[in-house]
């Protein structure tokens, strides 16, 4: 029995409203696998800790392997960690969607990079580990090829090893589920209940997407798309229903996609008479007026759609396969149905012009929408965005939470990082207009429109 820290490194302020403080579900899943494979395991999540009390947490912790999660926004965080904890961690593993894209970035301060699915792949780490061999059979990692003989190894020479990708679970209902005991679960509840009057986590229902948007990652999913059984998901919604939640965040990509699944997945929940709320990602292309009803009937309280620009041609440059007329009806489909809507775009994708610009602004703020969300793009390591802007790319990636004023652009685009902002306010204000004023708004919208649209298209 190995004893194994997993580390969520995701610090925010203690009194941020923050809407993205969400338990984190990976390593709950690597936790759950190494658990079953009888070690022991601790999860040290920091979403509700400074940064310093968790460092001396980690330490005190004196675990002999220590894996760490890291996303686009975590790598600082990730890597401080990292180099807190060398000279006392035999075994240092750097996983999840970042490290999974681009491994590299993490090998000079970890011994081992876990690329996709982190479940076998660490649970075979940790045993070659216990058992002193090497890694050189391990599907699915990057590392120091002297890392698996000495433990430790800072000082030796680096010679880069990746291995051959890690075959992708191929029934996921086999998987143990998510080990969210290992959870702060009483914060989470507590501050989900105060802030918001209800306490989300997340649950996901399926792996990987069948579609290729440009701007998407799926380092760890790859190019797959598979289902659990309807049964299984609402086994794993009683249990997260018993640790004190009451809302599901379904953190699918796409949780809409096979109407036949959903349809189960509802009926099994009502079958259950289980009281729950909760909201999920829906694909516009999928939903349809019975799905919306049954979703509704079944506790669903909001739909998300990733609709991303009001212009066809810009869907089609993303590779997005979603029109904008379909977008319209989905949307319409699930507030008739009495369902809360959100939609996030993009705006000012390379290829826009400000026309097309102007056509997501005002197709955005003319829906009936209960949230709205704009972003500026942003190239993802190895994405096929990345690739068509890279050689535009002059600055690292900040964390684009803290406020939509402090989101910078990453590469030289073809609008300024001002106009960029301008649109998101721009757009922002019209659908605040739009909501607040209802059948008076055209009063104060159409004079707003006119003269934003104007600056828009003249700034520089
Ligand atoms: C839910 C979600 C969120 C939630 C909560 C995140 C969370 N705490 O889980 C919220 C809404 C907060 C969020 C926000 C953002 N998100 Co998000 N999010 C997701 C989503 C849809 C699901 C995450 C999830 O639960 N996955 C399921 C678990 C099982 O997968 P996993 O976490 O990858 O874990 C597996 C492996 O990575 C690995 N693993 C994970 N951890 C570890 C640790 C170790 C040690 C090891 C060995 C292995 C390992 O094993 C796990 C099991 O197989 C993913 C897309 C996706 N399909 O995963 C995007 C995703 C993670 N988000 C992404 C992005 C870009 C963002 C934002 C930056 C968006 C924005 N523009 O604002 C923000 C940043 C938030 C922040 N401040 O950090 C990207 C990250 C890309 C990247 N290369 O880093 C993703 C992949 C979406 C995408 N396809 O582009 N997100």
């Amino acid at each position: 029995m190995t004893h194994v820290l997993l580390i969520y490194p995701y610090f925010k302020p203690k009194n941020s409203r923050s809407i993205f403080r969400f338990p984190p579900l990976g390593i709950c899943y690597v936790a759950a696998s190494l658990q079953r494979a009888g070690h022991d395991v601790d999860i040290l999540d920091c979403t509700f800790m400074t940064q310093n009390a968790a460092l001396d947490h980690a330490v005190r912790t004196e675990a002999e392997v220590v894996g760490i999660y890291s996303m686009i926004t975590m790598q600082e965080e990730s890597v401080t960690f990292a180099r807190h904890l060398r000279s006392r961690t035999r075994l240092l593993v750097a996983g999840g969607p970042l490290p999974s894209c681009d491994p590299q970035a993490f090998l000079d301060d970890f011994d081992v990079v876990v690329m996709g699915e982190g479940e076998r792949t660490m649970v075979e780490l940790v045993r070659a580990y216990a058992a002193g061999d090497t890694f050189t059979d391990i599907a699915g990692i990057a590392y120091r090829n002297n890392a698996s003989e000495e433990g430790n190894a800072q000082s030796l020479p680096r010679h880069v090893r990746v291995a051959s990708p890690r075959p992708l679970v191929t029934n996921l209902d086999e998987l143990p589920f998510p080990a969210r005991q290992l959870l702060p679960n009483d914060q989470y509840v507590q501050y989900g209940r105060k802030t918001f009057g209800y306490s989300k986590t997340t649950v996901i229902t399926t792996r990987g997407c069948p579609f290729r948007c440009e701007f998407c990652s799926n380092a760890v999913f790859g190019v797959s798309y598979r289902e659990r059984s309807a049964a299984n998901v609402v086994d794993e919604v009683e249990q997260a229903l018993s640790l004190g939640y009451d809302y599901i965040h379904f953190a699918d990509d796409v949780f809409t996609f096979n109407r036949e699944r959903l349809l189960d997945i509802c009926a099994e929940i009502k079958r259950r008479g289980l009281s729950v709320a909760w909201e999920c990602l829906g694909r516009v292309d999928s939903m349809s007026r019975e799905l919306a009803s049954a979703m509704k009937n079944a506790g669903c309280r909001r739909v998300f759609f990733g609709i991303e620009s009001g212009n066809d041609t810009i869907l089609k440059l993303m590779n997005k396969r979603i029109t904008v007329s379909q977008a319209r009806a989905a949307i319409t489909f699930a507030q008739e149905a009495g369902l809360n809507v959100g939609a996030f775009f993009i705006v000012c994708y390379p290829g826009e012009t400000n026309e097309t610009v102007l056509d997501t602004l005002r197709f955005a703020s003319s829906l009936p929408l209960d949230y709205l969300s704009f972003t500026m793009p942003y190239p993802l390591p190895n994405t096929a965005l990345h690739e068509r802007v890279k050689d535009r790319i002059n600055k690292s990636w900040r964390p684009p939470e803290s406020g939509f004023l402090e989101h910078i652009c990453i590469f030289d685009a073809d609008f300024s990082e001002t106009k960029m902002k301008f649109a998101i306010v721009k757009g922002q204000i019209s659908f605040l207009l739009k909501r607040r004023l209802r059948h008076h708004a055209y009063v104060v919208v159409r004079p707003f429109e006119a003269i934003t649209d104007f600056l828009f298209q003249h700034m520089k």
